[in-house]
């Protein structure tokens, strides 16, 4: 693993990984603990095209991949154990640090070079290549991006996956993150002629018994906090456990809490063993990542987390306070 060094400018970043990738046989790939659609849809669109160049490729993630994300092509390709041979290269993707991704350290030490793409905009520049842009809605459209750059022609499937990640990541092209050049790329795709409509129907039609059993305790717990600007949601071990459900069940529950009128931000507790994993939304300019980065994690201004250990009345009180000052 090569030392971090400075920032270039993003233009002689992706070039720099063009030409890593012309001179480099050996991929590592993985993406963040509980990946989503842009991390998973974007490690098989890379996975996908270096393979097409004629490169070995090797994909991990420390979780699984969420069922409702089991229908991309070649999602069976991701494995769960970390491999013990040498890469010419990682490609970390929405790692704003490596330890999200896991206990990747023994895999990054035996790669010569480590790249970091990511769209978070408290994403560290830890690689030795360094592809961070936050205006970007998703990292599959910085991927869409740098395809485009390498002139590679996006395949059906390819091309099923990066769209994957910019619907699920844009809230199905709704968040303020969209912007022109997203619908652009998403454009660009479907005239790939991928299935369009049966990806959506599996994305947005589709729910398992399980998550339609958790939002209905979710939104009975649904309360609100810093008169009324604050919805707060709250799921417990006990929840869980009584649907058999886990965490990838509660997933976008907590945009439930963002419909109520007047809501500016809000804050879900998910219950774990000894810790409560804390998630945030908000709309327009309020910044919940900060309050996500004051307690350990990280995520952008509308969309971040973290974990804290400790009882979910302890986390609630000082999450609960810190938000009702970023809300004052
Ligand atoms: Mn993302």
């Amino acid at each position: 693993m090569k030392k971090p060094m400075r920032t270039l400018d993003l233009e002689t970043e992706f070039k720099r990984l063009e030409e890593l990738i012309a001179g480099s046989q050996s991929f590592f790939l993985a993406g963040h603990l509980n990946p989503d659609g842009d991390t998973i849809g974007s490690m098989l669109a890379i996975a996908s095209v270096l393979r097409r160049l004629g490169k070995r490729v090797r994909l991990f993630s420390q979780d699984p991949v969420p069922e409702n994300l089991r229908f991309l092509p070649h999602v069976k390709s991701i494995r769960s154990s970390l491999p013990k041979s040498r890469f010419d290269a990682a490609i970390l993707l929405e790692c704003s640090t490596p330890a999200r991704g896991g206990n990747l350290e023994p895999v990054l030490r035996r790669c010569r070079t480590v790249v970091n793409i990511d769209h978070h905009k408290t994403s560290e520049s830890y690689g030795g290549i360094n592809i961070v842009e936050p205006h970007s809605s998703s990292t599959a459209e910085i991927v869409y991006r740098l395809f485009y750059n390498m002139n590679v022609n996006v395949g059906r499937r390819e091309a099923a996956c990066l769209y994957t990640g910019m619907v699920t990541d844009t809230g199905r092209f709704h968040f303020p993150a969209t912007s022109p050049r997203t619908l652009e790329a998403a454009s660009r795709l479907l005239e790939t002629g991928f299935k369009f409509s049966r990806i959506n129907d599996l994305l947005y039609a589709t729910k398992s018994c399980e998550s339609l059993k958790v939002l209905g305790r979710a939104l009975e717990s649904l309360e609100f906090a810093a008169a009324g600007k604050l919805a707060v949601l709250t799921l417990t071990l006990a929840d869980f456990k009584r649907y058999g459900a886990r965490s990838e069940h509660s997933e976008n529950v907590i945009n439930y809490g963002m419909m109520v009128p007047g809501v500016k931000a809000a804050v879900m507790f998910r219950e774990e063993e000894g810790r409560i994993s804390v998630t945030f939304r908000s709309r327009g300019h309020l910044d919940v990542s900060l309050v996500a980065k004051a307690f350990g994690g990280g995520g952008h201004r509308n969309a971040s987390g973290c974990r804290i250990k400790g009882s979910m009345e302890a986390v609630r009180g000082k999450v609960l306070s810190a938000l009702s000052r970023l809300l004052a």
